[in-house]
């Protein structure tokens, strides 16, 4: 926007000084040609453009990021730096890299793309080379699935034609249109090149609830048997994560031979967060707002939450959300 405006300015010198040289044609082209040149640079050094001076991946940034802003989620932590880093440091990728985040809602998923995008590219998630698609919102009535399938698979090739290292962000993936996620499957697997654009060096983030059930019934058992949560270890999960949501014909994964083609490089799952989590969550909300953090406060905010299930009130029913609402009311 800020671009925008500057060039805005411009535009405005530019027709004042035409106005007010317009007995003096020689001086007037002079002038305007030395404005738009500058016009030029400026945009150019202002507009972001697809270079390593706008998308250079920092991956002492995506670590310090994931260790004091994430909570609670170590296996999603590890997963996720191992992944990302190993990708932006390969010169040529094979494919693009896929990543199923799943989980019970409010446990970061969307909050780690955005720490993601704002690793890899200098303008985070306003960067205009990230892509966000939420299935409710961009492809909301099943009647228009053909349109949305054209339209989808013309934006991707679009946009990754323009700019190879662009992210794509499909959040509520459980609830997308099979038929929609397997148009998206040829960009996601390894071919050099699909109709001259190679997709290899983008990456493809998918975001859903899927599963979330079945990591919580993994992590109450584990709490339940006294152990350590940072004990738990991807293999605990895997088992139950897979079947859960590749044997669900609910899901929109199981339609879809992603799976079976292993075209997905990392699933990685989110665990429900616990009262602890939640106070981490209200303080790093205070520090956000520039205000002292209040233990006592947090804990307010933390206590006014639900937990479940019922008997044993381990885990917050809705993560960290709600919880800037709840600050609110008691600042
Ligand atoms: N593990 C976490 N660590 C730190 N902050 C978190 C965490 N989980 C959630 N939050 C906070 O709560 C907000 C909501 O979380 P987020 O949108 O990432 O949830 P989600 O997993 O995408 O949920 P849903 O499945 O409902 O979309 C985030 O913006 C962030 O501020
Ligand atoms: C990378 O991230 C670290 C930690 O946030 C920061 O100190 C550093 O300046 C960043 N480097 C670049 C090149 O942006
Ligand atoms: C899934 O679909 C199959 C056949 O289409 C059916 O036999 C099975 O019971 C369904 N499973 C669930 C969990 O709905
Ligand atoms: C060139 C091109 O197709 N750009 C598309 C990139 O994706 C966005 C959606 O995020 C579309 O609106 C653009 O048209
Ligand atoms: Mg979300």
């Amino acid at each position: 926007m800020k671009v925008a405006d500057i060039f805005l300015c411009l535009n405005v010198l530019l027709t004042a000084g035409a106005l007010v040289n317009a007995f003096d044609p020689i001086t007037t082209s002079v002038g305007v040609g030395l404005f738009a040149a500058v016009g030029r640079t400026i945009y150019k050094y202002f507009h972001e453009s697809c270079d390593t001076k706008w998308i250079a991946f920092n991956a002492t940034g995506l670590k310090t990021d994931l260790d004091e802003k994430l909570f609670g989620q170590h296996l999603a932590s590890r997963i996720i730096l191992r992944a990302v880093s190993g990708f932006m440091s390969n010169e040529n990728p094979k494919k693009p890299l896929v990543l199923s985040l799943h989980g019970w809602t409010g446990t970061g998923k969307n909050f780690v793309s955005k720490l993601i995008a704002e690793n890899v590219y200098k303008e985070g998630m306003h960067s205009s080379f990230v892509h966000v698609f939420t299935s409710t919102l961009h492809f909301p009535h099943p009647s228009l699935i053909a349109t949305y399938k054209s339209e989808l698979q013309q934006w991707i090739k679009g946009n990754v034609s323009s700019c190879e290292r662009s992210m794509f962000i499909f959040d509520e993936m459980d609830k997308m249109h099979p038929g929609l996620i397997d148009c998206i499957k040829p960009y996601l697997d390894y071919y050099d090149k699909l109709d001259g654009v190679s997709y290899r060096k983008s990456i493809f983030i998918f975001l859903s609830n899927a599963g979330g059930e079945s990591i919580v019934q993994t992590t109450l058992d584990f709490w339940k048997a006294g152990r350590i949560r940072e004990e738990m270890e991807l293999k605990d999960v895997e088992t139950s994560l897979s079947l859960s949501v590749f044997n669900n014909n609910k899901s929109g994964f199981f339609h879809t031979s992603l799976i079976d083609k292993n075209l997905v490089d990392f699933f990685v799952p989110f665990l429900p967060l616990e009262y602890l989590h939640i106070v981490q969550c209200a303080l790093a909300e205070m520090k956000a707002r520039n205000l002292p953090p209040d233990m006592d406060v947090a804990d307010q905010v933390a206590k006014d939450l639900v937990y479940f299930p019922k008997s044993e009130r381990v885990f917050s029913v809705k993560g960290c959300k709600t919880i800037e609402s709840k600050l609110d009311y008691y600042t």
